[in-house]
């Protein structure tokens, strides 16, 4: 049983599934660009999604999607900072999911107590940064970057590659003086990856939890649930999205980030009793 994920003030226990609400402050994302766009929209949905048992709010300011585009610092500091500051004071577990130091830096210095960089921490200012506070750190694998990153993605063991990365990248960060325990990894599904990348990482997740650090799973909405259901409006795919999610679970994801919070919960705690476990 893992001792728990450190971060900043909290210490998340791990004997449930913890569930990370993405709220996306921006115009362009790929499932909800422009909905939470202002603001005040943000920080309503933000508390929509904690009332509805959201563990950790991840704030993101920049769209990550395939194809996309990095927006200035300054704007980016700029969406998300507000919504950071409403929700860092309330005792809430807030996530930045960021790939630039002077934006984590700046969150960690408003409150948030997870700096989620889908870069894996590569940038050495990033290092710096998360070696200076005690922020939990989600390390994320990509292949290459978002702008080009679904332009043939290759591997010849998808998920040896994506452990050696994710195991290279942690002890990178534990050498520069972070804490095992503040440390969870992320095996980046859909980014640099095909469908049959996504469904390998999966099927064989339990081989990146026995790396030993909480892993954390993205597939709410993805491209690849599309892809193998047909639908091509990223909202409609709730279904699918709770099968992963599940499946994930399942295999031994300690969290799971997701844009539909309650629907989440409910399916988790119904897999949880099944499975003999009446805890909430
Ligand atoms: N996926 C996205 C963004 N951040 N962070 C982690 N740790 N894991 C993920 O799988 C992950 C992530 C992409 O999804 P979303 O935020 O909904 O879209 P966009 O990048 O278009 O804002």
């Amino acid at each position: 049983m893992s001792s728990g994920w450190r971060c900043g003030a909290f210490k998340l226990l791990l004997d449930r599934p913890i569930v990370m609400g993405i709220l996306n402050v921006t115009p362009d994302s790929f499932s909800d660009g422009g909905l939470f766009a202002e603001s005040s929209d943000a920080v309503a949905h933000a508390r929509a999604m904690l009332e509805a048992r959201a563990d950790i709010v991840d704030v993101g300011g920049e769209s990550t999607r395939p194809g996309s585009d990095q927006v200035r610092v300054e704007d980016e500091i700029g969406r998300v900072l507000p919504v950071v500051e409403e929700f860092a004071h309330e005792g809430v577990p807030v996530s930045i999911d960021t790939r630039h130091a002077e934006v984590a830096a700046a969150c960690v210095e408003a409150g948030a107590s997870i700096i989620n960089d889908v870069s894996g921490f590569g940038d050495s200012a990033m290092i710096d940064l998360a070696a200076s506070t005690d922020a939990g750190l989600v390390v994320m694998h990509m292949q290459g970057e978002p702008r080009t990153m679904q332009v043939e993605p290759h591997y010849d063991d998808v998920v040896a590659e994506v452990s050696t990365f994710l195991l290279q990248r942690a002890s990178q960060l534990e050498a520069a003086g972070v804490a095992r325990e503040r440390i969870a990894i992320d095996p980046g599904l859909g980014f640099g990856k095909t469908t049959e990348h996504n469904l390998e990482l999966l099927r064989r997740l339990p081989e990146i939890v026995a790396l030993g650090y909480p892993v954390v799973v993205g597939a709410s909405r993805k491209r690849f649930i599309g892809e193998l259901t047909g639908v091509a409006e990223p909202r409609e795919r709730l279904a699918g999205s709770l099968a992963a999610a599940l499946m994930a679970v399942a295999g031994g994801a300690a969290v799971v980030r997701v844009h539909d919070v309650a629907e989440t919960v409910q399916a988790l705690r119904v897999a949880r009793a099944i499975a003999g476990n009446t805890q909430s």
